[in-house]
């Protein structure tokens, strides 16, 4: 029932400066935590969010959802929020309990209660606490991260930005408790709603809808005995969700061993990023031969990283293709069939090939889920995912980690209970592609943008064209046959976007890709992504980093890497 608040709260205008750097990157804007709490830069931000949101909705109040990922200044955050929002003509805010929502649950209940969108309080994979980051972003009505026509314009508004508005009594607002609340504003017409719900039920009523819980159920523990799996939520945001579903829902405590499931201000120190680096503890795990399968989320929910026994690593591209292959196991796919598939452009070719046997199309777009959205808005996408451990379908607009498991736990219980003949089959259909990825993180100085600009020359210039290269490692040549700078034309809405990363493409179809990280909240950070194909099955059981070694030393040698950054060995090896 909704409780209507006698007193009637004033609307404080509040003179600001403006910032100069928030500008969004490839998922929100990420800072520094301290950077977001003082001179008011978080307010900045959001008030920029109003301003573009009130020119995009003349005749309406919109209503928004509001969540985060539960690391530091995630609930003051919000409570920030609900005073500007009161104040900005919002109508009602739709606020998970505690404020804490995991990134896919918040697209999820964006479409379930037809909102107007809503804002995610998270920097994602980024360490949180107070010495580490922070990250706000925006989603729009269809569930989806914003598109850069939207951010471009917050970003406008945050450079001419003279003042905030805010409802100062707006305060101790009861975040704990489901409810539905309403308050007087001076000079509103219509009162400011706040609703306060359980978003982990609307997630699970959704994964309830998409998978057959009792098949997993009995792949767990059922007739073919009993098949144990590690989970390790990395003190993010998953915890709750975590022990909703394998716990409660599948009712498999036995078999379903959790861990970090506490969501945390800081993670409890984790850098909540699930990949062999930042996610060793499940790969140690996972290493004594005792689970037969091991997922690790990042803090907000939305990537995953996949193992098999013995700490099989399946890469993000292979999940995505081994997925692409088997939606049929999965009665959501079922019901509403499979339309085609897409990755984003430094992500393996492993899907195309899938595509290509399933005659169905392929769509390669820039980093960042948001250029997924349009297609599966259209209906020409079903599944898509990317090489930074994001995998998601049509059933939201988001990368969901816990979907990926399920489906993954899906196809374990339909094809075959082990992760590494799964994939094993899978190449001796498609044949494989092998891949990595190399980071070089938190660089600071101009080096990194220095060596990306060269790269770029080197694609007008066209120099390295049809340029062969031979490597120290046996005859292994590569040959040039394009370099260039990746853009690329959405094909629902024509929107254009360029300068998204530099691709060698030789002879052979392996490609390098170079691209600065637009996730960082400090220095730069330089991708290296390497993808070769090899259809022979003697190649198959092989280990990447051995198959990639001459792509990978050709790729430093002609990006002169080290003489720019100074680094002589990625941070993190993927
Ligand atoms: C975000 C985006 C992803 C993107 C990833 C990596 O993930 O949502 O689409 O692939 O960043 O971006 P970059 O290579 O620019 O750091 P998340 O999980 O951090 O939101």
């Amino acid at each position: 029932m909704s409780n209507l608040e006698q007193v009637k709260h004033a609307i404080e205008v509040r003179p600001t400066k403006p910032f100069t750097d928030q500008k969004p990157g490839t998922s929100g804007l990420r800072k520094p935590t301290k950077t977001f709490k003082e001179n008011q830069y978080f307010e900045n931000f959001i008030q920029a969010y109003f301003d573009d949101l009130a020119e995009r909705n003349k005749d309406k109040s919109p209503t928004l959802i509001v969540g985060g990922d539960g690391r530091h200044f995630v609930r003051e955050g919000t409570r920030i929020i609900i005073q500007m929002a009161a104040a900005n003509n919002i109508k009602k805010l739709i606020i998970a309990r505690d404020a804490i929502m995991s990134t896919p649950s918040v697209s999820c209940v964006i479409r379930k209660y037809g909102t107007d969108g809503g804002i995610v309080l998270t920097a994602s994979h980024n360490p949180g606490g107070i010495n580490n980051d922070y990250g706000v972003k925006f989603n729009i009505a269809n569930g989806g991260p914003a598109p850069e026509a939207v951010t471009n314009s917050v970003y406008d508004k945050t450079r001419q930005l003279t003042n905030i508005r805010l409802c100062p009594t707006l305060i101790n607002i009861d975040l704990l408790t489901l409810g539905k609340h309403s308050y007087e504003i001076e000079g509103r017409s219509i009162p400011f709603e706040i609703e306060i719900i359980d978003s982990v039920d609307d997630y699970v009523q959704l994964m309830k809808s998409i998978f057959d819980f009792d098949k997993i159920r009995n792949l767990l523990n059922g007739d073919k005995g009993k098949f144990p799996i590690m989970i390790n939520a990395l003190s993010g945001v998953m915890g709750p969700y975590v022990l909703r579903i394998f716990h409660e829902e599948l009712n498999a405590k036995e078999v379903v061993t959790v861990k970090n499931c506490e969501n945390l201000e800081d993670f409890g120190g984790h850098h909540p990023d699930p990949n062999l680096t930042y996610a060793h503890e499940l790969v140690e795990d996972m290493q004594n031969g005792n689970y037969e399968f091991g997922a690790a989320f990042d803090g907000d929910g939305d990537r995953n990283m996949i193992l098999g026994k013995g700490g099989f690593f399946v890469t993000p591209c292979d999940s995505l293709a081994v997925l692409a292959a088997n939606l049929d196991v999965i009665p959501y796919f079922q019901k509403h069939g499979v339309f085609g598939y897409a990755r984003s452009m430094p992500t393996s070719g492993a899907v195309d090939r899938v595509a290509e046997k399933s005659q169905k199309l392929i769509y390669e777009v820039p980093t960042g889920w948001k250029f997924f959205g349009n297609l599966m808005d259209s209906k020409l996408i079903s599944i898509c995912g990317e090489e930074s451990f994001g995998t998601g379908s049509d059933h939201i607009r988001e990368k969901d980690g816990m979907w990926a498991v399920l489906s993954w736990l899906s196809v374990l219980a339909n094809i075959d209970r082990s992760v590494e003949k799964i994939l094993q089959t899978h190449w001796h259909t498609y044949g494989r592609n092998f891949f990595t990825r190399y980071d070089y993180e938190e660089i600071n100085g101009a080096g990194p943008f220095s060596m990306m600009k060269r790269l770029e020359d080197m694609c007008t210039s066209k120099e390295l064209m049809n340029k062969t290269f031979n490597t120290n490692y046996g005859n292994k040549q590569y040959t040039v046959k394009i370099m260039d700078d990746f853009s690329y034309t959405d094909p629902v809405d024509g929107s254009y976007t360029e300068k998204q990363g530099i691709r060698i493409i030789f002879t052979d179809g392996s490609r390098l890709v170079f691209r600065l990280s637009g996730t960082g909240a400090r220095g730069a950070t330089v991708r290296l992504y390497v993808d070769s194909y090899e259809n022979d099955p003697v190649t198959y059981t092989k280990d990447a980093q051995e198959m990639l070694k001459p792509l990978i030393s050709l790729a430093l040698e002609i990006a002169q890497l080290k003489d720019f950054t100074g680094r002589d060995k990625p941070t993190v090896i993927t």
